[in-house]
Order: structure tokens, then C-alpha cells, then sequence
């Protein structure tokens, strides 16, 4: 029986992608490398240190060890200049119905996300409340695939791997809930995401029903 549900941030409960892609470009531009938003597509669900070195990668860049921590921090600085913008308007369609929902049958509510950013974007659009734990990328030390963020997410509320269902958008997402033995549901794609249990291309598309009578076989 599914008790709890996990849900990842970027791509599922707001969209910060385009805000990742903007302090990147920028960061790209100064460095003169070419960074268009199909390579943004590559950072999805990927942690900041290899978002760096896949752009550097990019434009065939080697840049000091020390040049590489200045970027990191110079990009985070800009990229939560559009976070502190940030409000419930930004919300993806029928996410927060769905929080309240799963609330409403008692079910579980868990963040399983890359970002070290999580919590002041939770905190920005409203929903931190919803969450009986959270896990980000202060938590972890491997990056999805590995399912280390889902196992800890489940360990966190005190239930069974197999009693949670994870929401992810990143292909990498969806093969960490599979590993961990999770019910997977892609949001996205269904070409990109055909590696998970189920996929929908939003949550308008998953109904209140299917949320409560999920089974992990
Ligand atoms: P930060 P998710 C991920 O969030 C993003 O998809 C990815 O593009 C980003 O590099 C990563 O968080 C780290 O973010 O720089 O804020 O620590 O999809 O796992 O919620
Ligand atoms: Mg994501």
C-alpha cells in the first residue's frame, strides 16, 4: 500500500528551470561559451558542480579550481535574485489540489530534491507546511541515479521503501525511484520518461482516485 508520496522540486512543484538556465547563460556568456536552452535540458535534475562542469564541457573550457568555485557561488547569487521574486503564483497546475489532497487521507508528504535551494523556494511559493520531511542537496552525497535521496526521504518518515510513490520530470529521477523500489511516476514527457511506472504530462492529468488506490507490486 502507497502511504507516501515524494515529490521532487524542479520541473514538478515549480518550474525554476528557466530561472537555472538564465544565471547560467549569463555565467556562459561571460565565458563566451555557447549555452542554448536544449543544453539546459542536460542540468535537469543534475546537481550544480556537474551543471558547471557539463557547460564547461560544453565550450571546451578548463578553467582554475579556484575560477570553478567563484562561478558556483556567482551563479547561485543570481540565480536567487529570481528566486526572492518568487510567489504561489508560480505553483505548477494542480499541484497544490494534489498536496492537499494526499493531506486530507493522511498520506505522507516528502521532498526528494538536488536543489541546496529547496526550502527558501518551498518557504517563497507558499507550501513548506505541506512537507513532513524534506530532502535536498545539503542532504546527499550522490546525485540521481542513485537513490540515496528517495531512501533517505522514506527513512525520514519512518516507512518502507516500497510504501512510497516518487514524482520526478528528470530521467535520472525516475531510474533513482526504481532503484530504491518506489512506485515511479514520470511528469513530462512520455517518450523521455518511459522508464517509469506511470506518466502524465501534468498533474491535471492525475485524478484524486488514482493518487489513493496506487499499489506498488
Ligand atoms: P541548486 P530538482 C535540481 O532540482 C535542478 O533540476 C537542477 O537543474 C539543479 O542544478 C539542481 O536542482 C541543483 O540546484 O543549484 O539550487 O542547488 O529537479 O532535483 O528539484
Ligand atoms: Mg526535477
Amino acid at each position: 500500500m502507497i502511504t507516501t508520496y515524494i515529490f521532487d522540486l524542479d520541473g514538478v512543484i515549480v518550474d525554476t528551470a528557466k530561472y537555472h538556465y538564465l544565471a547560467w547563460k549569463k555565467l556562459a556568456d561571460e565565458l563566451e561559451i555557447d549555452f542554448t536552452h536544449e543544453h539546459n535540458e542536460l542540468l535537469k535534475g543534475v546537481s550544480r558542480v556537474r551543471s558547471l562542469e557539463i557547460i564547461l564541457k560544453l565550450g571546451k573550457k578548463e578553467i582554475l579550481t579556484s575560477d570553478f568555485e567563484r562561478f558556483l557561488i556567482q551563479k547561485n547569487e543570481d540565480y536567487l535574485k529570481y528566486i526572492d521574486k518568487m510567489d504561489a503564483s508560480e505553483i505548477l497546475p494542480d499541484v497544490l489540489g494534489k498536496l492537499k489532497f494526499i493531506k486530507s487521507i493522511n498520506g505522507k508528504i516528502v521532498l526528494g530534491s538536488a536543489s541546496k535551494n529547496a526550502k527558501p523556494i518551498l518557504q517563497k511559493v507558499g507550501l513548506i507546511e505541506f512537507f513532513d520531511a524534506i530532502v535536498d542537496g545539503n542532504d546527499v552525497s550522490k546525485a540521481k541515479p542513485d537513490p540515496e535521496v528517495f531512501l533517505i526521504g522514506a527513512q525520514k518518515v519512518n516507512v518502507n521503501p516500497l510504501e512510497c510513490v516518487v514524482f520526478e520530470d528528470a530521467v535520472a529521477g525516475i531510474q533513482a525511484a526504481n532503484i530504491a523500489g518506489m512506485l515511479s511516476i514520470g511528469i513530462g514527457d512520455k517518450a523521455t520518461l518511459n522508464e517509469a511506472d506511470y506518466i502524465f504530462t501534468d498533474f491535471t492529468q492525475i485524478t484524486n482516485e488514482f493518487l489513493q488506490n496506487l499499489e506498488n507490486n
